[in-house]
């Protein structure tokens, strides 16, 4: 199966469960189970599907054909070349392509001048008036390809400026651009593209991540610590022409052997197979000279050969446009396009699958405990009225009275749940501020004045080891106080359980073990930067500088998702205590409800009592319905898809 049709069916999977879940949460508001922390996890489940993003970045040096891959895997149905891609240095940004419904299709470009501002891009991303704005019409590929052009522009500064913006330093003069002969040099106009259109794949939550030949100098941090990082997979590609040059395999070692250890999220691309098909060769001649490549270049990366897949990007594109087939298979663009959807698409819908299966299983959980609170309460009532067969009015009015009194006490006793809460409260506020933004801009600081200081940076890699190890240890405190909220929260909903019949459950303590890992890969991304080939660079203040931008941005949102997860583990406890207290008042409003019924009407009691047995039944088969419909929901499974996409 293709990237394309893999993606395909994790589009109609993700439609058919958002699907699902509108029925189900329908079914839930119908039958007045929609309590807000039920609602809350709903919530959480569609925008989990809804906004999955995979990122896809391709990588390599200049001219490798990076480019000319997306367009053969992704825009060949353009019919013609979308992303540029030409001879020496052509994109000149990273582009990312992506979908957003909110914003019409556009091209975005960041001015490289922007560099000069002290901003991470996520900053910029959040500053959109600042990027220029190319409308695109996805109707029109000519138009489209022109404008997309853009990631190609360049501007040329004097040296000075050049030197500012980063793209020139007089200590390393080997990685210095030439300069042109009234001696200004070429830089990029842009600092970062994004494309927004409504391509089918984009749509379904694809990204694509298009980057510069990722030559020495210039390379933006940014790109390298940040952007790189964060994709689910990266393609590194190679030509088969002229196999692992000594700037491939910097390449390769400086930023892909450390993007953490699933070797499986990185693919390896020996590209321009078709510069190897030679007449005056058999073919099995040209077979085994590539087959040779391929080996000769996993031994170098370390990898398998297996890992290695040899194409020609360019003839796959062709092949696709001519619809011309036997070019097509000679191409083996299939061959990837297979490794990329079953591999990496694989691996990520497991990873999506996992958590939404273990959201629904948390949202069964939720639901059937207000429902078993229900049934218990019904039976409860049931039994209080059947003792009232046959009793005098004086014994009816004593019952009304003892209920009227429980709720009170039950009132009163409103201040013990209060005080669960605020305990709650206060420990977790602790736990907010270890994991907050102020904390996280002091564990940092030395490490950013160490590497803002002038001149050779010594202490630096110090520096870095103290500032991780700090941050590990504030996670590991972190997880101390979790464990004490936990302990605290069990031990006051068994207490509340016992006295109030509540069925209170403490919900399972956010798992932060990930949280370590992520660390682990950020510290690891930078450290590459502190070799002493790279001494000189990050001598540079604007170098430096940047290097400790994308460093917050990446801890921020590491951060930010850890507090998140917090968040949620106490929102779930909190809503439980309060359906339980709602579930509770009224219980206690129904019953006086019942009583002053029977009071009033001689047959009323028996009536009641058929009442609660019809709501008793409805319940139970409610209960049965709603395991069905999560099961349903739990099962969206690939066969029904393939039926989906066959009807
Ligand atoms: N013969 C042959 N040429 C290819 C193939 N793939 C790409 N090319 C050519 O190689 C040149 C560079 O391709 P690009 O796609 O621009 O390369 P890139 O990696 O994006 O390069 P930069 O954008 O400069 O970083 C173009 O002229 C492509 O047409 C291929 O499979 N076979
Ligand atoms: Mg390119």
């Amino acid at each position: 199966m293709s990237f394309n049709q893999e993606f395909d069916q994790h589009g109609v999977w993700r439609r058919q469960f958002a699907l699902r879940l509108r029925l189900l949460s329908e079914w839930l508001t119908d039958h007045d189970l929609m309590e807000p922390g039920i609602r809350e996890r709903l919530d959480q489940l569609h925008e989990q599907v809804r906004n999955d993003k995979i990122m896809v970045a391709f990588v390599a040096e200049f001219s490798r054909g990076k480019s000319e891959l997306i367009n053969a895997v992704f825009f060949a149905g353009y019919g013609r070349r979308i992303m540029p891609a030409s001879a020496g240095r052509t994109t000149m940004c990273p582009t990312e392509l992506g979908y957003d419904a909110d914003i019409p299709p556009c091209l975005r470009l960041l001015p490289i001048e922007t560099r000069l501002h002290a901003k991470s891009l996520l900053d910029w991303r959040n500053a959109p008036e600042k990027w220029e704005r190319i409308d695109l019409d996805v109707n029109d590929p000519h138009q489209l390809a022109q404008a997309i052009q853009k990631v190609a522009e360049v501007r040329k500064v004097t040296q000075a400026e050049a030197a500012a913006l980063g793209f020139w330093n007089d200590e390393l003069p080997d990685d210095n651009p030439l300069p042109s002969p009234d001696g200004m040099i070429e830089v990029p106009k842009w600092r970062h593209a994004l494309i927004n259109m409504a391509h089918p794949l984009l749509k379904q939550g694809l990204v694509i991540l298009d980057t510069p030949g990722l030559n020495a100098i210039g390379a933006e941090p940014e790109l390298t610590v940040s952007l790189l990082p964060q994709a689910h997979a990266v393609v590194f590609i190679l030509a088969a022409d002229t196999g692992v040059t000594k700037s491939d395999l910097g390449i390769w070692r400086q930023h892909l052997s450390v993007l953490g250890e699933g070797t499986e999220s990185r693919l390896v691309v020996l590209n321009k197979i078709d510069t190897m098909w030679d007449a005056l060769s058999s073919p099995e001649q040209v077979q085994l000279q590539i087959a040779s490549q391929r080996t000769d270049a996993a031994d170098i990366l370390g990898l398998s050969p297996r890992q290695v897949l040899a194409v020609s990007a360019q003839k796959g594109l062709l092949a696709k446009v001519n619809r011309d087939k036997k070019l097509l298979k000679a191409s083996k663009l299939m061959e990837l396009e297979t490794a990329l959807g079953v591999d990496l698409l694989g691996q990520r819908r497991a990873i999506l699958r996992a958590a939404v299966a273990s959201g629904i299983q948390s949202l069964r959980l939720e639901t059937s405990r207000l429902v078993h609170t229900r049934a218990r309460d019904l039976v409860e009532q049931v039994q209080e009225l059947e003792g009232l067969r046959g009793k005098n009015d004086g014994v009816i009015k004593q019952m009304r009275l003892r209920i009227e009194q429980e709720q009170a006490e039950f009132d009163a006793s409103g201040a013990k749940i209060q005080a669960v809460r605020s305990v709650h409260l206060r420990l977790l506020k602790d736990l907010f501020a270890l994991l907050g933004h102020t904390h996280l801009k002091i564990e940092v600081a030395a490490l950013t004045k160490a590497l803002k200081q002038p001149g050779v940076k010594l202490g630096v890699r110090r520096a870095y080891g103290k500032t991780f190890e700090s941050l590990r240890e504030g996670l590991i405190q972190t997880e101390r106080l979790a464990g004490e909220i936990q302990a605290m929260l069990e031990g006051s909903f068994k207490g509340l359980n016992a006295e109030y019949g509540f069925s209170l459950q403490a919900p399972p303590q956010p798992k932060l073990a990930r949280f370590y890992r992520d660390l682990e890969l950020i510290e690891k991304s930078h450290v590459q930067y502190l070799s002493l080939g790279n001494a000189l660079r990050l001598a540079q203040p604007e170098f430096a500088e940047r290097l400790a931008r994308a460093l917050m941005s990446r801890l921020r949102v590491v951060f930010e998702t850890a507090v998140n997860e917090v968040e949620l583990w106490n929102k779930s406890a909190a809503a439980q205590l309060d359906a339980q207290l709602r579930e509770r008042r009224r219980n206690f409003g129904r019953r006086i409800e019942a009583v002053s019924r029977i009071q009033q009407a001689a047959g009323g009691l028996n009536e009641r009592i058929r009442e609660l047995q019809a709501l008793q039944a409805e319940l139970h088969l409610a209960d049965a319905k709603l395991a069905e419909l999560t099961e349903h929901l739990l099962s969206a499974k690939e066969d029904e898809v393939a039926e989906a996409t066959a009807a």
